[in-house]
């Protein structure tokens, strides 16, 4: 059995709500400072499908071999999954400002809401901060404490060096499609997304069940990573294809100039003619400009080229999973797992 979000979710009001407003009080702050503080958290930590935070969960549980999980080990491996939400929050509001968003989890973006513009920076920044006051109260006592700041550290940095790679791969006032390619593509996708949605909850798992060793760690990346590139791809189809209200929030890409999946396969299919419509269209903030561009995708059957994509893509996945070897204590279920939370996602 697999953690759902009815005991996930309260462990988030349980203990991590309290423990970082403990820590926060000791410095006395006006009560205002604190009350936004909690907000900050309540709006963007949670809401989601939370399939990072509890994957540490699972992982944990398969890993350590058991039908179930004691009170303590179940806490604390809810307190690190929570850890990898408050990541992605921390994420999320900085992303949604910069890829001038409307909506996330069906509400308005932290930053659109009443009073908050720019704080919104601050806002995530304390999100991040939030990790570590976390990390310290609930791990500080294990020999694997150092690993996981580490670890959350590195994969900061990744993400960080994906949005940026996303960012300058999209100009705001100047198309030029010359600037995309499937190559760059994947290195966007790989350090903006797979790195923190994927390998970290496994890697996280591994360090709390002492079966964190370099080959363990290793062989997890080298499946993980190309199922993050996958759930990217998935993002982007859904950007354009998938329902707002379903996915909860309303897709940008066209009208942001985004390397995306989509715009790399149509460069790939357009005939002159219709590079030109591309060129054209492609990048404006413009309702119009964003139809057509749909309408071209719709010509060049790009949603069809993604099914066949997709159908590839969980094939060489399960491949490179069944080759795992288990005799390490990584379990190939562990994998599988994660790939069903997501194979063939509508949201
Ligand atoms: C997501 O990229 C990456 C991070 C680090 C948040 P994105 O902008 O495609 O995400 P979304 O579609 O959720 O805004
Ligand atoms: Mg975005
Ligand atoms: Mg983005
Ligand atoms: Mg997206």
């Amino acid at each position: 059995m697999t953690t759902t979000l009815k005991e996930f979710e309260p462990v988030f009001t349980r203990l991590v709500v309290p423990a970082l407003t403990e820590h926060v009080s000791q410095y006395k702050l006006p009560q205002n400072s604190l009350e936004w503080f909690q907000k900050n958290l309540l709006h963007n930590t949670v809401g989601g499908k939370c399939n990072r935070g509890m994957t540490v969960v699972d992982t944990y549980k398969v890993l350590l071999g058991k039908d179930k999980l004691t009170e303590d080990e179940y806490n604390r491996s809810a307190v690190l999954g929570w850890c990898t939400e408050l990541l992605q929050a921390f994420f999320l509001v900085a992303d949604d400002i910069m890829d001038a968003s409307k909506t996330r989890r069906n509400f308005p973006c932290w930053y659109v809401m009443p009073d908050v513009n720019m704080i919104a920076i601050n806002d995530a920044f304390m999100l991040e901060s939030s990790v570590y006051i976390l990390l310290k109260k609930y791990f500080r006592q294990e020999r694997y404490y150092v690993d996981l700041i580490e670890l959350f550290h590195e994969v900061t940095l990744q993400t960080e060096l994906g949005q940026l790679l996303d960012l300058i791969t999209a100009p705001e006032d100047k198309v030029n499609l010359e600037n995309f390619s499937l190559e760059k593509y994947q290195f966007i996708v790989i350090y903006k997304t797979a790195y923190y949605s994927f390998y970290l909850p496994v890697a996280l798992a591994l360090h709390m069940a002492s079966l964190a060793s370099p080959e363990n760690l290793k062989a997890a990346h080298d499946v993980l990573i190309p199922l993050g590139e996958y759930f990217q791809i998935q993002d982007d189809y859904l950007d354009c294809y998938g329902d707002p209200e379903h996915i909860g929030k309303i897709g940008t890409d066209i009208k942001d100039n985004k390397c995306s999946w989509l715009v790399n396969k149509a460069l790939q299919l357009v005939t002159p003619e219709q590079r030109q419509i591309l060129e054209q269209n492609y990048g404006r903030k413009d309702d119009e400009c964003e139809k057509v561009i749909k309408q071209l995708y719709r010509d060049l059957s790009l949603e069809k080229l993604y099914k066949e994509y997709e159908a590839e893509a969980v094939k060489g996945i399960r491949a490179r999973i069944a080759q795992i070897d288990e005799s390490n204590g990584l379990k190939q279920d562990v994998l599988e797992n994660f790939l069903k939370k997501i194979a063939g996602r509508s949201r």
